[in-house]
């Protein structure tokens, strides 16, 4: 048996995090349990499984600063199981907040601050060795003697590291095999509220480093060939740089390596600053089978461009959605509305925005304050950040912005914010609609594209409908007419849940049509022996519709100690949109503290 030490993090997908720390330890013939904890029902099971598994270093992930308190309680709970192994974690969250972990969490040995792939081989060593764990470079050691920061490490190139760990079945969504990828760490831009930013910026190396083009294809050619992977997710936060000569040369040649490895009717999927969207680059991205963009729009408020650091203009967010609107390239964005600094005549254009393109699926909600961001600096300074380190939070400078701010949080909560609500079955059916599109292209027709196109366009015109009622009425209520607020609050919550209930009946039916169409494709398929059995008689991704209620959930199963992974319960096979995209929203946390401090919300 190879020394073992066990990986632990959310693996709603193929966890990139631990798979690529997996990989890393397995050059030293370490073998890492990958054990995912995906909601609070795992956690007891998880923590037996890792002791019963004995390893000697137990790593945890916690890259989200809101759910870090419940990653952080696992550590506590294997102590109190008995485990004795050395408890670290790692991940954007901890790599700033690793003094306030370390004093709040006695459980944990060790925090490895940015990328952990040499840190983690570096201190498995020490531990198998017995050496000295301090200093150790990369990270935060708890000693009997105190608190021992090793320094920042040397990040290395990308070339250099070896592949993630692919173990187990490839995650499969619509019939498609799908894996998450990923191309660059970092961005080379600078928006003062961007963890991703601020993490590249705080370690030890380039700001926005990618791989070769050849070392991308080897990794997508492997995948193809040993799993089926058809579906490449690019999580790399930014897939281009701002040049726009650079970025056709790199991915021209990325399609002729591609064409040369003979990878054929592959999908991608990536993410992109407006400012980088140039009609060529993207049609030779279509022509690559790019099927959804995910474009940073973030505000179109002038004030909001400067103080959220975006440094592009607001005619860049336009030409941007109308190059994709050409090229019918499927996109969607997110539009900070709310940020500190935020007026009402910036809201009224990013208003306007919003209707514009109502068409495309998009989600609005407020700059949130993230470990180790301009933003929280600003904030800090100007002795206007709240709450704690799990959930920070602000005032907005105009007290009518935040004023409708608290109104729109209240009533937009189930829609913007919940996994299931609209926006995010709206992204979610636009998104497998597009993979209807492309892998089964007899199943699509222009109409009916354009019957899922309208329901987006009605969920965004609502939502633009009820912000602008929400604005109109905080321009003209005094602002200590308390209950005044509450009544149209009450009022607004409940016309936007009634068309929320309608919109979610809507999606059902779609979703009902598009399972027919390609049940139809598939069935055909099957019986050439060209397909592959549908698990249960049904779509993969018909989970999306019992979510909605129509069918029962599927039981969910999640990676084996021996690492195989299958489709966790429910959701997660259901949409690439919904469950593979960053586009979440938080949850209003910072609602929370903001509630902390004053008093609570308006409703
Ligand atoms: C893929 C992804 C997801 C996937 C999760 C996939 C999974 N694990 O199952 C999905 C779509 C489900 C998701 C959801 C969310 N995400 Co997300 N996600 C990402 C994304 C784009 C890529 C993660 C990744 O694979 N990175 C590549 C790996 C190689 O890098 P890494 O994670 O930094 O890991 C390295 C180091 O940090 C370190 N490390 C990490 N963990 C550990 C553990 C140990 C023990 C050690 C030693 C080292 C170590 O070593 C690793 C290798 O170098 C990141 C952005 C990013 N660039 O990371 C956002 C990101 C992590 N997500 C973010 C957010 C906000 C969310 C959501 C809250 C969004 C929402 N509102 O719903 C949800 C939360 C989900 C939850 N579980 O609660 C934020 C986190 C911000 C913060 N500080 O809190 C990020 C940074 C993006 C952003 N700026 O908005 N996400
Ligand atoms: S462009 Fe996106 S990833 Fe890059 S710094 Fe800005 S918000 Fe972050």
């Amino acid at each position: 048996m190879p020394p073992l030490i066990a990986l632990i993090g959310s693996e709603h997908e193929e966890n990139l995090s631990l798979r690529y720390l997996a990989s890393a330890v397995a050059q030293d013939g370490i073998h890492a349990a990958i054990l995912p904890v995906n909601d609070a029902s795992d956690v007891e099971r998880v923590v037996r499984e890792t002791i019963a598994l004995a390893p000697f270093l137990v790593g945890i992930s916690v890259p989200f600063q809101m759910n870090a308190p419940h990653a952080l309680a696992f550590a506590t709970r294997l102590r109190e199981g008995g485990c004795t192994a050395h408890i670290t974690v790692g991940g954007h969250f901890a790599t700033f907040e690793y003094d306030n972990l370390l004093r709040d969490f006695p459980a944990i040995d060790s925090v490895v601050r940015h990328e952990g792939e040499t840190t983690l081989r570096e201190l498995c060593r020490r531990l198998q060795t017995g050496e000295s764990l301090t200093p150790l470079e990369g990270a935060v050691v708890r000693t009997p003697a105190g608190i021992v920061d090793g320094g920042k490490r040397r990040i290395p190139a990308l070339d250099d590291l070896p592949f993630p760990d692919r173990r187990g079945p490839a995650l499969r969504v619509m019939g498609v095999n799908v894996a998450p990828i990923l191309g660059s760490r970092g961005c080379y831009a600078d928006c003062a509220f961007c963890c991703i930013y601020a993490y590249a910026e705080n370690a030890d190396g380039a700001r926005y480093r990618r791989r070769s083009p050849e070392n991308i294809v080897a990794e997508m050619k492997e995948e193809y060939d040993r799993r089926g992977v058809r579906l490449f997710v690019c999580h790399d936060d930014n897939f281009f740089v701002p040049s726009r000569e650079q970025n056709l040369a790199r991915y021209r040649h990325l399609k002729t390596l591609i064409d040369e490895a003979g990878m054929t009717g592959i999908a991608l999927v990536i993410k992109c600053r407006p400012n980088d969207v140039h009609p060529e680059l993207f049609a030779l991205l279509r022509s690559m089978g790019l099927i959804r963009t995910y474009v940073g729009i973030e505000t179109n408020s002038d004030e909001g461009i400067v103080s959220l650091n975006r440094r592009i203009t607001s005619e860049d967010n336009r030409r941007a959605l109308q190059t994709f609107r050409a090229l019918d390239i499927y996109h969607s964005f997110n539009v900070l509305i709310f940020d500190p600094e935020a007026t009402m005549d910036g809201i009224a254009r990013n208003l306007d925005f919003m209707e514009e393109f109502a068409d495309v699926p998009f989600n609005f909600c407020r700059a949130e304050v993230y470990a180790g961001t301009p933003l929280k600096q600003i904030l800090e300074q100007q002795g206007r950040l709240v709450g704690d380190y799990f959930a920070w939070g602000y005032s907005m400078r105009d007290a009518r912005v935040e004023l409708l701010f608290r109104i729109a949080v209240t009533a937009f909560s189930s829609r913007n914010f919940k996994a299931d609500g609209v926006a995010n079955l709206n992204m979610g059916i636009r998104v497998d609609q597009e993979m209807l599109r492309h892998f089964y292209p007899t199943a699509w027709d222009a109409a009916w594209h354009e019957r899922v196109r309208d329901f987006s366009r009605r969920v965004g015109l609502d939502s633009v409908s009820a912000l602008r009622s929400a604005f109109d009425f905080v321009q003209t209520v005094a602002l200590d007419d308390h209950a005044g607020v509450k009544a149209f609050t009450l009022s607004l919550s409940r016309q936007v849940a009634r068309a929320d209930l309608a919109f979610v009946a809507e999606c059902k039916a779609l979703r009902r049509e598009m399972e027919r169409r390609v049940g139809i494709v598939r069935q055909t398929l099957d019986s050439s022996g060209d397909g592959d059995t549908m698990e249960g008689g049904r779509l993969p991704w018909a989970a999306e519709t019992s979510r909605l209620g129509a069918l029962t959930s599927p039981s969910g199963t999640v990676t084996a100690p021996s690492g195989a992974l299958t489709a966790p319960p429910g959701a997660l096979t259901s949409s690439v949109g919904l469950d593979l995209a960053t586009e979440r929203l938080p949850v209003p946390a910072s609602l929370r503290a903001t509630a902390r401090h004053h008093g609570g919300g308006v409703a």
